[in-house]
C-alpha cells in the first residue's frame, strides 16, 4: 500500500482576485504533490478559500453586496486560477460550506471540554487586514506617527466581550515542538517563532461580538469565532473531521502545510496549541515560503503593479511560468519576477537547452531512421557514461533535492545533465555519421532518446503538460512516467518490441518573446 502524503496550501481570502503570491503558493504546492505522486506516494492535496471574518464583511459592505455573494464570486476566480495553472488539487475547500461549520464547532467543543476556553473582555489592538491581534509592544510607528502592525497594516483599538483560548498554558509544549527538527522550515523562521514564545504567550481572544459574518460559538450565539480558528480548521474538515475514522485516520496528521512567511505564527503557534487542546496530533511540517516581488517591489493597487497570474500564464505559457518560479526563487526566500527574467530563464533553459536537445534528437530519428526505435547497436563507453550521468541526476540528485523542497537546486542538477547531453551531441556529431557509420549513428540517437525520456520524467512535476507532450511523442505509456519507471531495466526493449515509431516531432518549449512594452 502506498504511503499517504497530505499537503495543504493556505486558504486565500477571496476579498479580491488572486494575485501572483497566490499563484506562487499554489504552483509550489502542486509541484510537491505531483513529485510525491511520481515517487509513488498516495497524495491528498487540499486548497481553498477563507471566506469569513471582518475583512470579508468590510469589503462586502464597501461594494454594497452580501459577504456570501462576494465570497462566491471571488472564490470562483481562485478555482479558475488553480485550473488554468494546472494545479492538481483533490479538494478545494470553502469555509462557508456547512460541513466546515460542523467541523469547527466540534473543535471548539473539544477545546472547551479540555478547560481551555473562558469568557472575558478583550481590550487591545486589532488589524483587520491581517485579521490579527497585536500587543502594544509589537506595534511600529507609521510615517504620520500612526500606530501600525509589524506587517505595516492599520490597527484599531478594540474593546469587546470575548472568549479566550488559554494559549499561555501551551508555552513549554510549543517550545518543544519548535525544537523538533524539521517541524518548521526554513530555520530562520523557527528562531523567530521560538523567540516569540519565549517572550511569554498571552491568552488569545477567539470570538467577536461586533459583527456576525462567521461561525457561531456553540452555546454563545451572539459570538462568532475568530476567523483564524475557523480558517485553520479547514485542514481537518477536508479529510472528514469530526469523523475520525476512514479518511481522517488515513491523512491526519498532515505531512506538510505550505504557507507564506507572514502567517507563520498562526500555523506554528496557534494551530498546534488548538490541536493539542483538542487532543489531536500536530502537523508533521510547516514550510513558510518567501514573498514574490515584482522587480523587487511588493505588488499593490496604489503602485499600480498588480499582476493577474492567469494573464501572465497566458502570455508566457503555464509551464514556463511554473518553471521560472521554482527555478528562479530559492525556496523559502523572497524572490523577484519580471517579464525579462521569465523570458531569459525559460529561453536559456527550456527552449534552447532542453527543448532544442529533444527536438534535435527526435528529428534526427524521424529523418534518418524513419522514426524507428532500434536495439540493434552496441553502446560505446561514451554512450554508457552519458546515460549514467543522466540517470543519476533524474533518479537520485533531483529527487533528493525535491524531497527536501530545494527546487532550484534540484533543477540545477537536471540542467547539468541537459548540458552533458548537449555536449555529447556536439562531440558525437551524429549528422556526420549517417554515411560513414550508420550503426554508430543509431547508437548515438538511441542514447539521446533514452536520456530525453529520463529528463522528461524528472522535470514532469514542474512542467507537466510539456513533459507529457514530449513523452507522448516517444511512446512512453502514462503509467511509466514515474520515478520507479526510471529504474525499469526492460523499458527500452519493451518499447522496441511494441513496434512504436516516432512521428514528425513537434517542439514543446517555444522560444518566448518579450512583450512590446518591455523591448523599448
Ligand atoms: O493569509 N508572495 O490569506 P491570503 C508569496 N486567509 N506569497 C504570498 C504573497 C506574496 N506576495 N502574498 C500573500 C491568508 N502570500 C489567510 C490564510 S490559512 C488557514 C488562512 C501568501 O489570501 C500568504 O502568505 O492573504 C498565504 O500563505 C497565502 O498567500 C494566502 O494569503
Amino acid at each position: 500500500m502506498a504511503e499517504p502524503f497530505y499537503i495543504t496550501t493556505a486558504i486565500s481570502y477571496p476579498n479580491g482576485r488572486p494575485h501572483i503570491g497566490h499563484a506562487y503558493e499554489a504552483i509550489a504546492a502542486d509541484v510537491i504533490a505531483r513529485f510525491q505522486r511520481q515517487m509513488g506516494r498516495d497524495v491528498r492535496f487540499q486548497t481553498g478559500t477563507d471566506e469569513h471574518g471582518l475583512k470579508m464583511a468590510q469589503k462586502a459592505r464597501e461594494l454594497g453586496i452580501e459577504p456570501a455573494q462576494l465570497a462566491s464570486e471571488m472564490s470562483s476566480y481562485f478555482i479558475d486560477m488553480c485550473d488554468k495553472l494546472n494545479v492538481s488539487y483533490d479538494v478545494f475547500l470553502r469555509t462557508t460550506e456547512p460541513r466546515h461549520h460542523a467541523s469547527v464547532q466540534e473543535l471548539w467543543r473539544r477545546m472547551e471540554a479540555n478547560g481551555d476556553l473562558y469568557l472575558d473582555r478583550y481590550e487591545g489592538w486589532y488589524s483587520v487586514r491581517d485579521e490579527a491581534y497585536y500587543d502594544e509592544s509589537e506595534l511600529v510607528e507609521g510615517e504620520g506617527g500612526e500606530k501600525l502592525s509589524p506587517q505595516g497594516t492599520p490597527v484599531e483599538w478594540t474593546v469587546e466581550e470575548s472568549w479566550f483560548f488559554r494559549l499561555s498554558a501551551y508555552e513549554q509544549q510549543l517550545l518543544d515542538l519548535l525544537e523538533k527538527p524539521g517541524f518548521l522550515r526554513p530555520e530562520s523562521r523557527r528562531n523567530e517563532m521560538a523567540a516569540f514564545v519565549k517572550a511569554g504567550l498571552r491568552d488569545l481572544s477567539v470570538s467577536r461580538t461586533s459583527f456576525d459574518w462567521g461561525i457561531k460559538v456553540p452555546g454563545s450565539e451572539n459570538h462568532v469565532m475568530y476567523v483564524w480558528v475557523d480558517a485553520l480548521t479547514n485542514y481537518l474538515t477536508g479529510i472528514g473531521f469530526p469523523d475520525e475514522g476512514g479518511d481522517f485516520a488515513k491523512w491526519w496528521p498532515a505531512n506538510l502545510h505550505l504557507i507564506g512567511k507572514d502567517i507563520t505564527r498562526f500555523h506554528t503557534i496557534y494551530w498546534p496549541a488548538f490541536l493539542m487542546s483538542a487532543g489531536l496530533a500536530v502537523p508533521q511540517q510547516v514550510f513558510s515560503h518567501g514573498f514574490l516581488l515584482n522587480r523587487g517591489q511588493k505588488e499593490s493597487k496604489s503602485l499600480g503593479n498588480v499582476t493577474d497570474p492567469v494573464e501572465l500564464a497566458e502570455r508566457f505559457g503555464v509551464d514556463a511560468l511554473r518553471y521560472f518560479l521554482l527555478r528562479e526563487v530559492a525556496f523559502g526566500q523572497d524572490g523577484s519576477w519580471s517579464a525579462e527574467a521569465i523570458v531569459t530563464r525559460c529561453n536559456a533553459e527550456l527552449a534552447n537547452s532542453f527543448g532544442n536537445l529533444a527536438q534535435r534528437a527526435l528529428s534526427m530519428i524521424f529523418k534518418n531512421l524513419n522514426g524507428a526505435i532500434s536495439a540493434e547497436y552496441s553502446p560505446s563507453d561514451a554512450d554508457i557514461a552519458l546515460e549514467n550521468t543522466v540517470l543519476d541526476a533524474c533518479r537520485n540528485l533531483l529527487p533528493r533535492e525535491f524531497a527536501a523542497l530545494n527546487f532550484s537546486e534540484g533543477l540545477n542538477e537536471w540542467m547539468r545533465a541537459v548540458f552533458a547531453c548537449n555536449q555529447y551531441v556536439d562531440e558525437q556529431a551524429p549528422w556526420t555519421l549517417r554515411k560513414t557509420d550508420p550503426e554508430r549513428m543509431t547508437a548515438v540517437l538511441m542514447t539521446l532518446l533514452r536520456c530525453v525520456r529520463a529528463l522528461a520524467v524528472a522535470v514532469r512535476p514542474v512542467v507537466p503538460a510539456s513533459a507529457d507532450r514530449l513523452l507522448d511523442q516517444i511512446g512512453i505509456a502514462e503509467a511509466a512516467r514515474d520515478f520507479a519507471a526510471l529504474g525499469d531495466p526492460d523499458w527500452f526493449e519493451t518499447l522496441v518490441a511494441s513496434g512504436f515509431t516516432l512521428a514528425q516531432p513537434v517542439g514543446v518549449f517555444p522560444r518566448l518573446e518579450l512583450p512590446e512594452e518591455n523591448t523599448a
